[in-house]
Order: structure tokens, then C-alpha cells, then sequence
């Protein structure tokens, strides 16, 4: 086929002219998908080694969830928060019983659940802790990524992410990833929440030090400060466990949840926690226009549904084992370094090979794709329902590539 034959081209400068340019998107045009599939408008299929950033661990086009959708888009898709319907109960009891909490809160976006719960341990702090107005400080960690709103970016430490982007929210210190002295050293009597993700994602898919997770909660009950753990993408099954905490019996005070959460159908986040924490809120005083909806409850209530028979958490530690088994073998021929947990890995590529955007543009060549992050690191995250062919189709695509 000569490539003026081909719609890819003209659809990327399509796409490219009328956008603002704040991504550089793969040259791929994604037209179809089923489970870990793409297929683009020239028909060529790749096996999709992001899902979304997470956000499609059960798979594209998932049946249940399809079907839930199809069947909520036949009754009713809106009612604002103002009146209460049928599918709201369902979803925020299972959803509780899911994270083991007394309450949940539903938003849209990951950054809304963040922000969510940075007004619920700020209000948490002035009315149960006694912190003096306005003084209330929340810990997080170096390399975070938790959204992109003005108050998050403030305390973010990619200058991408963050520069010009200013005056910055203040009421945060930044201190060291999975540095148990440094941030109980940094807690003080003004302190009210601790806000980190269990593994860093951007930042490379970065595994804290065995213990950190219990340290930072055993320090967070001891000073009375809240454990709030950014869930959105290391949650709902990608570990091999419901959440990422569970890996060391940790339980934060309150979950931050996303992405997966809508079935990549419709954007639904979320914030449990229990009364104590959740219950400072009083009408009025936070809320969303689409949050709760009754089609991303719907879907989200089948979300809550799959992860409660336990089987993505299981594929998730399975064929994790399996992906990390292969990747490990690649060690010395191209990768430096290999981290993650379950289905999730971030792959240091050798950097005098080539770059991690170069890496992934030649994976997508050869039927992968996979998002780079940070020069030379690449990040997996294949959805939950891949099967044990489709991982051994992933790894042998990366060698060749990086041997150019
Ligand atoms: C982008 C990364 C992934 C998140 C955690 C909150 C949010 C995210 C731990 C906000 C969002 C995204 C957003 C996307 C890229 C992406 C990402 F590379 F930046 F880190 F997934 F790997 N907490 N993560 O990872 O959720 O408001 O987007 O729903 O380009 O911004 P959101």
C-alpha cells in the first residue's frame, strides 16, 4: 500500500491543526477497539500496552459494562445531585463495602477527587484536629503526579507540569519519595494530611521501600495527621490487589479513586473514607454537576461489581509475573532496569540507545503501544483482561527496537 493511500496521515495533521498542542500523541489514529485491541483507520492493530493510563483495566468495550451503560442510556443519564435516583445507592454503598469505608463521594476527574480530598483534611483539620485558621499544611511527596488543577500543579515538582502556572496554592511541603524520616520530620501540629500515591506512576512506576506504606501509616496515627492515598491509578486490581495498599495490609483514611472506576466509558472518580472524616461536609459546601450520574454510576456500580469477584485481581498477579519474568530476561539488552507491580511495569531503557518517545514509536511499528515518561523510561500497563499469549506478544517487540 503507497502511503498516500493511507487516512492516518491526513487524519494526524487533522487532528494536530485544530487542537491546542498540549500532548504529542503517537502517530496512530485509533478508529476501533476490543479488549487489549486497536485498530486504526487503516486497519492495523496494535495491542494496547497503556489502557488508558489505567483507566481501562477491564478492557475495551468490557460486555458487562457495555451493557449496563447501553441499558442506563435507555432510562435516564442526568439528574444532578439536587434530586436523588435509583442507581446512587447502589453504587456508594458498594462502592463503601469495596474500600472498607463508611462513605464515598463521588466526582468526575482524578484532580476533582484530589481536590476533593484536600478540602475534606483541611476542613477535617480546622473542625476535629484544632488547627488554627488557615494554617492547615498537607505532606506530599517528591515526583507526585496527582492532576493538573492550579492547586495540585502548586505543589507538583515536574517544571512541565508546574512552571508559569502561578501564584501557587500554598499549604504544602514537598518532601522526599518513600523517606520515612524525612516526612516525619516534616509533620508538625499544623499538619493534616499525608497525600502520596502508593506507587508513583509518572514518576515511572516507582515501588516505595518495603515498610514505607506501614511507616507513613503508623506516623499518621501517632500525630494524628490523615493517611490519603492517591489510588487513581495503582487502585482497582492494576497491583494484583484491590488497591496497592493492600500489598503491605496498609489502610489509609481515605482512598482517592479514578480512572478505572468508569470502565473507560464515562470519567467517574471518588473519594471513601469514613464519617468521622467524610462527615465534616455539609450541603452546600462541596458538589459537582455530573458527579454521581446516574450512567456513571451505572457503569461504575458493574466496575465494583468485577473487581468484588476478585478474578482481575488475580490476573493482574498472575500475568504481572509473567510480564516482569520477560522483562527481566531483557535486562542487558536494551533495559537497564525493570519496576512495578502486577500489570503495571516502568522500564529503564539504555539512554545511549535512544529515547523512551523513540522506543515506544517503534513498538507502535510493531503492533505495541505503550506511553514513555521522563527521557528514557516506559510505562506498561496492558488491561487487566490480557491473556497469556498476548503478554509474550509484548516483550519480544522490545528488544529489536532497541538494537535498532
Ligand atoms: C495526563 C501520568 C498516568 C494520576 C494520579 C491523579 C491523576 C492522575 C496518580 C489525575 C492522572 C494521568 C493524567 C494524564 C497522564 C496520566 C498519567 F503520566 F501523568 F502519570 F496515568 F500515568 N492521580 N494521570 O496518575 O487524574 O484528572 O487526569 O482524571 O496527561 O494528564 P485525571
Amino acid at each position: 500500500m503507497i502511503d498516500d493511500m493511507l487516512r492516518t496521515p491526513e487524519a494526524i495533521r487533522d487532528a494536530e491543526r485544530w487542537t491546542a498542542h498540549n500532548y504529542h500523541p503517537l502517530p496512530v489514529v485509533i478508529s476501533s477497539a476490543e479488549g487489549c485491541w486497536l485498530t486504526d483507520v487503516d486497519g492495523r492493530r496494535y495491542l494496547d500496552c497503556l489502557a488508558g493510563y489505567s483507566a481501562l483495566n477491564f478492557g475495551h468495550r468490557h460486555p458487562t459494562l457495555i451493557a449496563a451503560a447501553h441499558a442506563q442510556l435507555d432510562r435516564l443519564t442526568l439528574t444532578s445531585r439536587a434530586f436523588i435516583h435509583d442507581q446512587f445507592a447502589d453504587f456508594c454503598r458498594e462502592l463503601a463495602e469495596l474500600c472498607g469505608k463508611d462513605l464515598v463521594l463521588p466526582m468526575n476527574t482524578g484532580a476533582e477527587a484530589v481536590e476533593t480530598g484536600i478540602k475534606v483534611a483541611r476542613k477535617w483539620g480546622y473542625q476535629v484536629k484544632g488547627v488554627a485558621p488557615g494554617q492547615a499544611n498537607i505532606v506530599v511527596a517528591e515526583g507526585n503526579f496527582h492532576g493538573r488543577t492550579t492547586t495540585i500543579v502548586s505543589f507538583s515538582t515536574d517544571s512541565d507540569a508546574r512552571a508559569d502556572f502561578g501564584p501557587y496554592t500554598p499549604g504544602f511541603t514537598v518532601v522526599p519519595y518513600g523517606d520515612l524520616a524525612a516526612l516525619t520530620a516534616a509533620i508538625d501540629e499544623n499538619t493534616v494530611a499525608v497525600l502520596i500515591e502508593p506507587i508513583q506512576g509518572e514518576q515511572g512506576v516507582v515501588v516505595p521501600p518495603e515498610g514505607y506504606l506501614p511507616g507513613v501509616r503508623r506516623v499518621c496515627t501517632e500525630q494524628n495527621v490523615l493517611f490519603i492515598a492517591d489510588e487513581i491509578q495503582s487502585g482497582l486490581g492494576r497491583t494484583g490487589d484491590t488497591f496497592a495498599c493492600d500489598h503491605e495490609n496498609v489502610t489509609p483514611d481515605m482512598y482517592l479513586l479514578g480512572k478505572a472506576l468508569g470502565g473507560g466509558i464515562v470519567p467517574v472518580s471518588a473519594v471513601a473514607a469514613n464519617a468521622d472524616v467524610l462527615g465534616v461536609l455539609r450541603p452546600g459546601q462541596h458538589g459537582s454537576t455530573f458527579g454521581g450520574n446516574p450512567l456513571a454510576c451505572a457503569v461504575a456500580t458493574e466496575v465494583v461489581r468485577l473487581l468484588a469477584t476478585g478474578e482481575f485481581q488475580r490476573r493482574s498477579t498472575e500475568l504481572g509475573a509473567r510480564l516482569h519474568a520477560g522483562l527481566r530476561s531483557l535486562i542487558g539488552r536494551g533495559l537497564v532496569a525493570v519496576r512495578g507491580r502486577g500489570l503495571w511495569a516502568g522500564l529503564d531503557i539504555d539512554p545511549t540507545l535512544m529515547s523512551g518517545r523513540e522506543a515506544c514509536e517503534r513498538l507502535a511499528e510493531r503492533g505495541v503501544l505503550a506511553k514513555d515518561t521522563h527521557g528514557a523510561t516506559i510505562r506498561l500497563a496492558p488491561p487487566l483482561v490480557i491473556t497469556e499469549e498476548e503478554i509474550d506478544h509484548a516483550p519480544p517487540q522490545l528488544p529489536a527496537p532497541l538494537a535498532g
